[in-house]
């Protein structure tokens, strides 16, 4: 079976992501195979609208193929990495401004590149499995796909906070913040999805299968609006007191995080605040292109997706040491 099935039923052109060994990360085939459909479909009148699901319960997607990434890194091919991100975030783009409807049903975990293939799109629908994270500055990258973009325009910093410390969010804290369209409970998922694919008129389907849930986030937005409001991440860390189980958590996991991945991070969200989507991409892909040569990349992938030990050593291994200088030009 291919990694991305794409199909036309019933008016409706069904993309399937499908590597559930690895959980739908996206490799460069899967990236080729969405991005063919797409401009297949863009002036097909037999296509009203985009539907994107995937084939395993685990995950919508995982995020990119940061692995095959690191491998070129090691393997010293200098052009496999920036060439991967340049295809993904292009596809992204061409997702946001898509013509047609473009919906995406996230019924599990949806990271880093999964955002990118879903949230720029017109239409996102999640469940109460649905865990959405930009996870990168656990591996020693940064938050890419759009995510300067869609992170910086969050109220109360809660983007910034997001970014930096890759904190999970669920379902309804993506309905909330407007990361998601709708929300639709996941035993409904099957028949929702049958409806749409039946031709059904897409509005009256999400009328009948979506739900409002209960809007309470999952996290502090008060307290994520009174610390990360700082100007730098050493005063956010100053103002972490470890007053509140809160504060202490979210110090320990900015304590554990590469140095390098949230200084970078800090820029790239600060500048996307002022800047246009593409405008964004373009920033990250040199961001990206300059981290990915930098010792945590390998060493944070290393530990997280390789040996799984989950104890990267950063270097530098403290934010005082970032020289900032060393990606300024980039932003
Ligand atoms: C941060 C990330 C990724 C991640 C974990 C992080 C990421 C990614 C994967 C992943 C997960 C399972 C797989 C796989 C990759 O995990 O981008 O191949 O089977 O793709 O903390 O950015």
């Amino acid at each position: 079976m291919a990694v991305v099935e794409a199909e036309v039923v019933g008016g409706v052109g069904h993309i399937v992501l499908n590597r559930p060994e690895a959980l739908n990360s996206l490799n460069s085939a899967m990236i080729d195979g969405i991005r063919a459909a797409l401009d297949a479909w863009r002036d097909d009148d037999a296509v009203a609208l985009v539907l994107v699901t995937s084939s395993s319960p685990r995950a919508f997607c995982a995020g990119g193929d940061i692995k095959a990434v690191r491998q070129a890194v090691v393997e010293g091919d200098r052009a496999a990495g920036p060439r991967y991100f340049a295809a993904e975030y292009d596809l992204d783009e061409i997702i946001a401004h898509y013509p047609k409807p473009y919906i995406s049903v996230i019924d599990a975990a949806a990271f880093g590149g999964g955002l990118g293939i879903s949230i720029h799109g017109s239409i996102r629908i999640v469940t109460e499995n649905a865990v959405l994270a930009m996870p990168e500055t656990a591996i020693g990258f940064v938050p890419d796909v759009g995510s300067s973009y869609f992170l910086s325009r969050l109220p109360g910093h809660i983007g910034r906070y997001l970014a930096l410390t890759g904190t999970r969010i669920t379902g309804s804290d993506a309905l909330a913040l407007g990361l998601a369209t709708h929300f639709c409970p996941s035993d409904a998922v099957g028949a929702l999805e049958s409806e749409i694919l039946g031709g059904t008129d897409i509005e009256d389907v999400l009328s009948r299968y979506t739900i409002l849930p209960a809007t309470e986030l999952s996290f502090g937005a008060e307290a994520v609006a009174a610390v990360f409001d700082r100007k730098s991440l050493v005063d956010i860390i100053d103002a972490l007191q470890c007053d509140t189980p809160w504060s202490r958590v979210t110090k320990t996991q900015l304590a554990t995080l590469s140095p390098t991945s949230l200084m970078a991070t800090d820029a790239l969200i600060a500048h996307g605040a002022r800047s246009t989507l593409r405008e964004c991409l373009d920033r990250e892909l040199r961001v990206a292109t300059w981290v990915i040569d930098q010792p945590d990349f390998a060493e944070g992938v290393r530990a997280v997706l390789v040996d799984k030990d989950r104890a990267p050593q950063w270097k530098p291994l403290v934010l005082e040491m970032v020289r900032p200088e060393a990606f300024q030009q980039l932003l």
